[in-house]
């Protein structure tokens, strides 16, 4: 299918670089953006992946923001699925979500395939035009994914959700929780300053970031109180793309006692 598009894009480019050479960085911007805005309408993305996982959620809420067709294939723990060859010649890693996009390749690592899909589909803020912006938008979304999903995913949710009670480690969970709550109040004296995670604008930082908050005020621990976080975690919850792919039940991830 790729080869499809290929020789139509190739004509255009040759006959614009000849028309107008001097614009020629400036045209070709354009006719790629129209060719994957052409995608967007013919092609509908495939995602792999249970709705309880956190790194699909992540992927999914981006997916709706941009406002993407798709469908999404159950797929990890019980749903199975990722152990099957066909399904490891696509990942590897017998982990969700993976996604193809029309004729590309499969692709996988939930960051990974946020960046791609907002450099690549349009939205006004996801992901900035301008290097700089660029790179503080990547920063944050790279200290939510490193020093807050890492912090919480398997030290403190796992703890608390996926470990049977008669296994649980409240002195473990106790030092987590401590480690967790010193990076979020970094997350929480950057929002004090600041609308979104990396800035003034919405963007895949605050997927990154925001995706963990629901499952992070639901479950049973002590919370600090951090101000600024539960603003900005409200201002999530009224988001519909929020609603609908993050606000989802963990249930079916529960240990049974
Ligand atoms: N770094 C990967 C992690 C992928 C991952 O570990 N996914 C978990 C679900 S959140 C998984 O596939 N677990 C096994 C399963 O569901 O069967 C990413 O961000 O996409």
């Amino acid at each position: 299918m790729f080869n499809a598009y290929k020789p139509g894009l190739k004509f255009q480019l040759t006959r614009d670089y000849l028309t107008n050479r001097k614009n020629f960085r400036f045209v070709l911007k354009d006719t790629v953006r129209s060719y994957r805005i052409n995608r967007k309408l013919t092609g509908m993305i495939k995602i792999y992946g249970r709705k309880s996982s956190s790194n699909v959620q992540v992927v999914m809420w981006c997916i709706a923001e941009l406002g993407l067709d798709y469908q999404r294939l159950d797929a990890g723990i019980h749903y199975g699925v990722v152990n099957t060859a066909s399904y490891l010649a696509i990942n590897p890693n017998a982990t969700v979500p993976t996604i193809i996009d029309g004729d590309y390749p499969p692709m996988w690592e939930s960051a990974a395939i946020n960046r791609y899909l907002s450099r690549t589909y349009p939205h006004e803020t996801l992901w900035p035009d301008s290097p700089l912006q660029q790179a503080i938008v990547d920063q944050w979304a790279e200290w939510a994914k490193l020093n807050f999903g890492l912090n919480f995913s398997v030290p403190v949710f796992w703890q608390v959700v996926r470990t049977p009670r008669n296994k649980q480690n409240p002195e473990a969970l106790a030092i987590a929780l401590k480690k967790l709550h010193r990076q979020m109040s970094i997350a929480d004296t950057q929002l004090g300053n600041n609308p979104f995670i990396a800035g003034n604008e919405f963007s895949i930082a605050d997927l990154m970031f925001g995706h963990l908050l629901y499952r992070y005020y639901d479950i049973e621990i002590e919370r600090p109180h951090f101000n600024n976080i539960s603003r900005y975690y409200a201002t999530l919850t009224n988001r519909p793309a929020y609603r609908e792919h993050v606000m989802v039940s963990y249930d079916e991830l529960r240990a049974s006692d």
